[in-house]
């Protein structure tokens, strides 16, 4: 497997997250990734890669071209308005719900920053769209490969900060550019005609499924913490399947928190069954680890070893696969879970 591995993901570290009531430090830290890596390093698992420039153009075919121009300038911005911000990160703190205009992008800066967001949890930094942008580019990268002929059969985009959260124009969740998205994008226009992405991170991916809602070229599968009482919250039922083009493509598996491995494996067949009738060519696995029983913020009960049996189940589809890093917070056992996956998907 080449993994693609995001040299400057670093860049992006928030210092508090609105949690609970509180700023608490960010779940979402660059130790998460250094333990990926040594795992990798340590089991000699996959070809460590640096990417190549991100393509701009294909991130504007996935976000709105609006939104990507307010994260590429959004630091800028704000350290216009006082020199002082230079040490503060951007929080969002005002949402245009219910009734607003989405059309009009105001002048004021935090109501841009509103605008283009959906909660407080996500700070936007100093380095933010440095990091985000190198990783989308892990993930465009990671595509082409397991498209070239003699390329690898699955890659991995191995960054942060995550993606699975991000609309169109939207941040929230840890998440700023949709990697699993763009990776989809990537190998539809790398000519495969039918593309699914299988997402297993805790949290239900609202950013991918409302990219792709009305696309019939690509089937959206998420497996994820109910959402009457799980993060997102307003997005992810089972009845949601799909609009205009895009009906049926979509599948929503929502089990209750305190899930464990037997029946969450049980709504991983589901999904597995699905994207074996849509007859896929290419699979893009959003890969977050926060289903782990140490996970600080989650509340399923999948043990370190349940992982190599995940990476066992993901490859009996057979499909050429692109894997992107999501969530998970148990940070010093993230490293362990992903490459237990990986492992069981190498066989
Ligand atoms: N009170 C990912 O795993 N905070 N994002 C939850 C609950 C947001 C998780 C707060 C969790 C986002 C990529
Ligand atoms: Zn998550």
């Amino acid at each position: 497997m080449q993994i693609f591995h995001n040299p400057v993901h670093d860049k992006h570290a928030g210092r508090q997250e609105m949690f609970r009531g509180k700023l608490v430090p960010c779940h979402e830290t660059p130790a998460r990734l250094e333990y990926v890596l040594d795992a990798l390093r340590q089991r000699r698992i996959g070809d460590l890669l640096a990417p190549s420039a991100a393509d701009l153009d294909l991130i504007k075919r996935v976000h709105t071209p609006r939104y990507v121009d307010f994260l590429a300038s959004a630091w800028r911005d704000w350290v216009a308005l006082d020199p002082a911000n230079a040490d503060i990160d951007i929080l969002p703190s005002v949402w245009p719900v219910r009734g607003f205009r989405h059309d009009i992008e105001p002048t004021n800066f935090a109501a841009r920053v509103g605008l283009f967001s959906f909660d407080s949890g996500c700070p936007l930094t100093a380095g933010t769209w440095e990091a985000a942008t190198v990783g989308a580019a892990c993930a465009i990268d990671a595509a082409r490969a397991i498209t070239t002929s003699g390329g690898p059969r699955a890659a991995m985009a191995l960054t942060r900060p995550p993606g699975h959260h991000a609309g169109a124009d939207f941040f929230g969740g840890y998440c700023f550019l949709n990697n699993a998205a763009l990776a989809a994008q990537a190998l539809r226009e790398a000519g495969a005609a039918r593309v699914a992405i299988l997402d297993v991170d805790y949290h239900h991916g609202n950013g991918t499924q409302s990219i792709f809602y009305e696309r019939g070229d690509v089937l959206t599968v998420s497996v994820h913490g109910d959402p009457t009482t799980e993060y997102p919250f307003f997005l992810g039922y089972a009845d949601e399947r799909g609009q205009g083009a895009g009906e049926g493509a979509n599948l929503n598996l929502p089990l209750a928190a305190g899930t464990g491995f037997a029946a969450w494996t049980d709504a991983l067949e589901q999904g597995l069954a699905a994207i074996r009738a849509f007859k896929a060519d290419a699979l893009v696995i959003a890969l977050g680890v926060d289903t782990y029983e140490g996970d600080p913020i989650s509340k399923f009960k999948l043990k370190s070893a349940d992982y190599l049996q995940v990476g066992r189940l993901l490859a009996s589809l057979g499909l050429p696969a692109v894997f992107t890093m999501e969530g998970g917070y148990a940070v010093a056992d993230v490293g362990i879970n992903v490459a237990n996956v990986l492992e069981g998907y190498a066989g």
